[in-house]
Formats: structure tokens, sequence, C-alpha cells
């Protein structure tokens, strides 16, 4: 087995098994485009078991994620149908290993993306939008990683949910964002948290995802990233995010 199936092998037992395993880089080194092989190889390994995939989802679109996971690069990563739960809905809390939460927009596209595309252009490629509450979990201990072990691990995805979608509308900026914890808010953001534009964030997953080799297709959600720090949670916890102009969303955690 090469050692890139070998790490995208160990990523894929550390999720199905809830036990999270050491950084790759604190004792070898891999270069970014061997992280998306990796993690190429992770989600062939979930759709050899039965997934199939329902979106993208980027990650570091704003100061805040970069400042809390130490990390300066955009990212971008996978979504599949077993991740995504319903608003209103339910996660098993021990289904994941260490989950946190973030509130984030999502965009449905209306058309295949096959390369780079720009801002003027967006407006093209979507037909709806959406609040979203996005669940990382990453598989290394402690919640540590580097640039290139995050991205051979799917970006930390885990679960995600999305609201009802709206028709598109152009002006993203000044939304605000925010996230609630059993009743309490915990965080307050703004779109333009989201590289100043969320529309901006559509025009990076384009790039990013023909840099590595990943399929934007009609039907699929992007997630555009979180425009806040993201909290843990717990079992019995009631999470909801608001942004402004779109639904509000929830979800609970059980044993
Ligand atoms: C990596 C995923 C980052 C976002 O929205 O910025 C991300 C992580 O923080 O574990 O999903
Ligand atoms: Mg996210």
């Amino acid at each position: 087995m090469s050692r890139i199936a070998e790490i995208a092998h160990q990523l894929h037992t550390a999720q199905r098994n809830q036990k999270p395993i050491a950084q790759f880089s604190s004792s070898e080194t891999f270069s970014l485009a061997d992280a998306y092989k990796i993690q190429h190889q992770l989600i062939h390994h979930r759709i050899s078991e039965g997934e199939h995939l329902v979106g993208i989802k980027m990650g570091f679109t704003s100061e805040a994620k970069m400042a809390q996971m130490g990390v300066s690069e955009m990212i971008i990563g996978q979504l599949t149908n077993s991740m995504q739960c319903s608003n209103g809905g339910s996660i098993q809390r021990s289904e994941f290993i260490h989950p946190r939460v973030e509130p984030e927009i999502a965009f449905r596209l209306s058309k295949d993306i096959n390369g780079p595309i720009q801002l003027h252009e967006v407006m093209d490629y979507v037909d709806g939008i959406t609040s979203a509450l996005e669940i990382i979990d990453s598989r290394y201990e402690n919640f540590k990683f580097s640039l290139e072990d995050v991205v051979a691990d799917n970006c930390s995805s885990a679960a995600f949910v999305v609201g009802p979608f709206h028709d598109p509308f152009e002006v993203l900026t000044d939304l605000n964002i925010d996230l609630y914890i059993n009743g309490k808010e915990i965080e307050k953001g703004s779109s333009n948290d989201i590289l100043g534009n969320p529309w901006k964030s559509l025009v990076a997953a384009s790039e990013l995802a023909h840099k590595y080799d990943l399929k934007l297709k009609a039907g699929q959600i992007v997630l555009a990233g979180a425009a806040t720090s993201a909290h843990f949670i717990n079992t019995h916890d009631e999470i909801t995010a608001e942004v402004e102009k779109l639904n509000s969303l929830f979800f609970r955690t059980i044993g």
C-alpha cells in the first residue's frame, strides 16, 4: 500500500471508530498536492461504502477561523449525503470525536462549474442561497493539525445542516450571522467576515476545485466557510444559527 493510501485508510478508520490519531505532520512531511490525493482516497472509501457526494465546503475563508486554528490558507473539502442532517433534526454525539459547530452560508449550484469563474459571473451558477450550520470534527488528537493534515482529513468535515433555499440575491454583504447554543448567544459575526463578501468564496471554490480535481456539479451545495470561530458541542445541546434575510436553523445533539 502506498503511504498516501495508508494515511487515507487510517483517517477513514479514525472517523468510523471515533478514535483520534496523531497528526502526520509531526513525524513526516507531505505536500499539499499529496494531501488532496489522500482526501480523494478517503472519499473513495466512503463512496465504496455506499455514500455519494452532495457538495463541497470551503474552509478558512474568515480571519476568525484562521486565527482559531492557526492556518492561513483557504482549503476545500467534500460533503457526502451521510453528513447531511435535516433542519430541526438531531445528530448523535457518540458518532463524533470532539465535534464543534460553526455558522455558515450555503449556495446551491444551478449548473456545473468546470473551471475558475469570476465574481461577476457567480449569480449565473447559483439557484439558491441559505443559512447553514457545519459540524466539524477533526480526526486528529486535540483538534490540532497543519494545513496538509487538515486537507488530508477532508477539512474536518463531519456533518452539516442547511435551511430552505431562497432565490439568490446579489448583495450578500452586511448580513448579521449569530450562533446560539442552549439559548445563549455564543458568536456574533457578519457575512463580511467571509472574504469580505461570501460570493468570493464561490470564486475561490472554483479555483481550488480546478487545481485539485474536485467536481462542482449542478444541484450540489457549497458551504462558504464559517463567519465566526467554531464551538465545541456536547450531548443534549440545542444549536441555532440566524443569518439575516435567510431562515434560522436548528439542530440538537442526542446521546
Ligand atoms: C477545518 C475546517 C474549516 C471553515 O468553515 O473555516 C472550516 C477546521 O477548522 O477544523 O470548515
Ligand atoms: Mg466550516
